[in-house]
């Protein structure tokens, strides 16, 4: 009888102590499983960081090589400006600031090449200019009409200059877009094959700071 109660006794003790061993040992593995999970939740914390940073960084890079295309086109491809019968002055109330008449097309008779804008005169005949205005300019051979430039243009002036023909160049117009963020060349010349002008980009200085410049106004 005393055997048999001994042999009972240790093997409850047996029992009890296995049971509390797994039970340490699962709750081991539960803190470790925890950790992981932390130490994965921190990495992808981190990770969505980084991508938000990236596409920060890929918005900027797309911004500037945005800038760079549209810059790179309008050097590299003219824009044309063909005969119309309408005049780009319809529609819209203008004022005529100068013209010059010259013959651009090689054929003997002159054209006008003349620069407007929508900012208006007072009644004493001075300009008043706006913190941007409309600027067109044109050139009339006829009943034809050939747009050289036509934009809105902010805290900026418009100039344009006749060139004569010589040996080496045709005649041709330049015009000046200068406004407080940079400066813009174009040159227009008669194509004879395609009836009409050749808008080439000479120079474009891009976004500048400009902080004075000493060209006329009006
Ligand atoms: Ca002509």
């Amino acid at each position: 009888m005393k055997n048999k109660l001994l042999l009972f006794i240790i093997i409850a003790v047996l029992l009890t102590a296995g049971c509390s061993a797994g039970t340490e040992t699962a709750w081991s593995e539960v803190e470790r499983l925890e950790a992981e999970v932390a130490a994965l939740n921190n990495e992808k914390d981190a990770a969505a960081e980084r991508e938000e940073n990236l596409r920060g960084q890929m918005a900027i890079l797309q911004e500037e090589l945005d800038e760079c295309m549209e810059k790179i086109a309008g050097e590299i491809e003219p824009r044309f400006g063909g005969p119309s019968k309408t005049s780009p002055l319809e529609g819209n109330e203008w004022t005529l600031i100068d013209y010059y008449g010259h013959d651009l097309d090689g054929d003997g008779t002159d054209e006008i090449t003349a620069l407007y804008t929508s900012a208006e005169r007072d009644a004493s005949g001075e300009m008043m200019w706006d913190d941007g205005q409309d600027f067109i300019l044109m050139i009339t051979d006829g009943s034809d009409y050939y747009t050289l430039f036509k934009e809105f243009v902010q805290i900026g002036m418009v100039y344009f200059s006749i060139h004569g023909a010589t040996d080496e160049a045709p005649a041709g117009v330049l015009t000046f877009v200068s406004t407080g963020a940079g400066l813009r060349l174009e040159k227009s010349t008669y194509n004879v094959e395609d009836g009409g002008y050749v808008i080439e980009s000479v120079y474009d200085a891009g976004s500048l700071n400009v902080m004075y410049n000493s060209f006329p106004c009006g």
